[in-house]
């Protein structure tokens, strides 16, 4: 064996090589010129025993699947980024709040209807700033069956059906102006929890700023989710009010703390701004007080106060009052040390971890000892508004000194939590039996969120985790000033974590994902019967089958009951006048898991996808007169570039 130069490779080197050898040989294929190849390979690319080891980890084979899903948000882009586990592979795009041209997503009728029903005062919004996506949960654990996601510029929460992967819903409420602690879901799902963040006068309406602490509220959604339906009904949603401090993240109870959800918060100080007005800026005004507070709410309670009717309606939604959640007592404080960010319940549903961005700790505050204080109604203050609030000693399981700027927490099936932690820019494993961290290993840079395999369920699977980085500094070939964001992926099964990945996101910031074990979910193939409508989940009014196509004229314009199959659209030629509305109702009549077409018409802004078995159905005004090609936007077939049409404008 030749020596090795390179100061990276360490002594141990030829027992890996060793066991490379060994391996290649007992599956009989390679042989031991192979393993030589090896040593080789790791030598040319400067390759040491560490970095081999994370790529038989992470190295998926042609044909094989990943272990895990990972859903996560993307940012900017609106959109939904879902990625493989272990091998970091992208494998969808899922459009939600912003049009996806691949999958037709927001250039057909029901899917802009989709769009739609996220603009706000009339106001079309085409982007978002997505932060958490929350999936579906029976009895605490994720059934594969939908995920949630929110918006917090435009508070939104959307609904993504993962039968097919497709966004069905979107709900927004004019009640809040922006949003954070979205999206969270109960144990069961009976509710999607969304919080706002800036408070501003409930239901869109103008109060001077100066009147902040009489008019400007916070206010916690609690959407109802309709699992039959597979939709959100805003009619059975209410919400309660909160007092205008900065609401931030939010996560529900679960086992023991079912039926609670816990709500950090900053800017207790209630600054707003105003810097050229003589006030401090808003960061340094928010960051007087040494303590926020928890915000911890009964919800269970608070839907029977709903249910007796004690609430007041705005901007259509039915409101718990801050007074009557006080009276009820649904609502108390306990603080939480200095601009805390981060709740998240622990997977026996006994303690709630709380991030101190300006503290070195992480704070367990124990969902027991505040339910039973709450009952006993053992209360040490009030705030301004009245709201009760608890002590902060008799509340907590205790602290673990972190590091600088600890953030968010997820858990592992071993009792161990792991905290980003933003300053120091690493991860913390640490026990949550005695508090004491165990183990580091360094981000690449600026950790934010991270998500481990199903993490936040009750029952954690351990193996994997991802530290979700803003910035790669220095970690990619360089594109220019705005950087991609990093994703590591971490093996957190052995005692020590190991750094497995870099995989870089060009999209927005992601914040967070959800990690889920993918034999929970059991997609469709195709769109079954023929003629389905995605949205609706039957068979569309409008569906065209073989020998049904035609072309109609109606009070309302030209209706084309089209249909697509390898290698034709019939009709393939579309005749109508200038000025008509044109309805395009397309149906995908094959049912081959692979026969996909799109259908593009040149100078209309339309491209939808024809998945097997779908309809759509596209309305467009035909405003201007002359030859427009039509044509299939997949390829298809070998006479792919031949399925084309015409649609013809005749002038006036
Ligand atoms: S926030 Cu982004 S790093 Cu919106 Cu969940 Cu903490
Ligand atoms: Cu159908 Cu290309």
């Amino acid at each position: 064996m030749q020596a090795i130069h390179s100061p990276r490779f360490p002594r141990v080197l030829p027992v890996l090589a060793l066991a490379v050898l060994a391996a290649c040989n007992g599956r009989g294929a390679p042989g031991a010129g192979a393993g030589g190849d090896v040593l080789k390979l790791m030598q040319a690319r400067n390759l040491s025993e560490q970095d081999v080891t994370a790529a038989l980890k992470t190295y998926t084979p042609t044909g094989r699947h990943d272990e895990y899903y990972t859903f996560a948000s993307g940012g900017h882009g609106g959109n939904l980024i879902v990625i493989g586990v272990p091998s970091m592979r992208i494998l969808k795009y899922i459009g939600v709040f912003t049009p996806e041209p691949w999958q037709g997503y927001g250039y057909g009728d029901d899917s802009n209807a989709v769009i739609a029903q996220g603009f706000r005062g009339g106001q079309e919004i085409t982007w978002a700033d997505m932060h958490h996506p929350a999936l579906s949960e029976t009895g605490g654990e994720y059934d594969g069956k939908y995920i949630f996601v929110n918006d917090k510029c435009n508070p939104r929460v959307a609904v993504v059906d993962l039968s097919d992967f497709m966004t069905k819903q979107i709900v927004s409420s004019e009640l809040i102006a922006s949003e954070h602690g979205a999206t969270f879901v109960t144990p069961d799902t009976d509710y999607v929890v969304e919080t706002s963040q800036y408070p501003a006068p409930l239901g869109g309406v103008y109060a001077p700023i100066e009147q902040y602490d009489e008019k400007y509220r916070g206010a916690m959604i609690f959407w109802r989710f309709d699992r039959q339906k597979g939709r959100i009904v805003p009619e059975q949603s209410w919400a309660i009010e909160l007092p205008p401090y900065m609401q931030d993240l939010a996560d529900c109870g679960k086992k023991v703390s079912d039926g609670w959800v816990y709500c950090n918060s900053i800017n207790t100080e209630r600054a707003y701004g105003g810097v050229l007005e003589g006030k401090p800026p808003l960061e340094s005004g928010a960051t007087q007080n040494d303590m926020d507070y928890l915000h911890c709410i009964h919800w269970r309670a608070a839907e029977a106060v709903v249910k007796a009717g004690k609430t007041t309606t705005i901007a259509g939604m039915r409101v718990i009052t801050l007074q009557t959640a006080i009276d009820e007592n649904l609502l108390a404080f306990v603080p939480e040390p200095k601009s805390p960010h981060g709740v998240d319940v622990t997977p026996d549903g006994t303690g709630v971890v709380v991030g101190g961005k300006l503290d070195t700790h992480t704070t367990v505050f124990d969902t027991q000892k505040i339910a039973a204080q709450m009952k006993e109604k053992k209360y040490v203050g009030k705030d301004p508004y009245g709201v009760p609030i608890l002590d902060f000693k008799g509340s907590i399981f205790g602290q673990c000194e972190i590091g600088l700027g600890p953030l968010h927490t997820v858990f592992d099936d071993k009792g161990y939590a792991y905290t980003s932690v933003f300053i120091e820019t690493v991860v913390a494993k640490w026990s949550l039996k005695d508090l004491k961290v165990v183990d580091k290993i360094d981000t690449h840079f600026n950790i934010g969120h991270l998500v481990a395999a199903e993490g936040d369920t009750v029952s954690p699977d351990g193996k994997y985790l991802i530290a979700m980085n803003k910035w790669a500094l220095d970690r990619f070939a360089p594109v220019g000033p705005l950087l991609p964001q990093n994703f590591q992926l971490i093996d957190i099964s052995g005692p020590k974590m190991q750094l497995l990945y870099d995989m870089p996101l060009p999209l927005g910031e992601p914040h967070n994902a959800q990690m889920v074990k993918a034999d929970k979910l059991k997609p469709i193939e195709v769109y079954k019967p023929v003629g389905t409508n995605p949205f609706t989940h039957a068979v569309d009014p409008h569906a065209t089958i073989g020998g049904q196509q035609r072309i109609e004229r109606k009070a309302d314009g030209v209706h084309v009951y089209m249909t697509a199959v390898r290698s034709h659209f019939s009709p393939d030629i579309v005749r109508v006048k200038q000025g008509d509305t044109v309805h395009l109702h397309v149906t995908n009549v094959e049912q081959a898991k692979d026969a996909t077409h799109g259908l593009a018409i040149g100078g209309q802004n339309i491209n939808v996808s024809l998945e097997p078995g779908k309809h759509v159905n596209i309305t467009f005004v035909a405003k201007k007169a002359g030859v427009f090609p039509f044509y299939c936007t997949e390829f298809c077939s070998a006479l792919h570039l031949e399925m084309a049409g015409y649609l013809l404008v005749e002038p006036n």
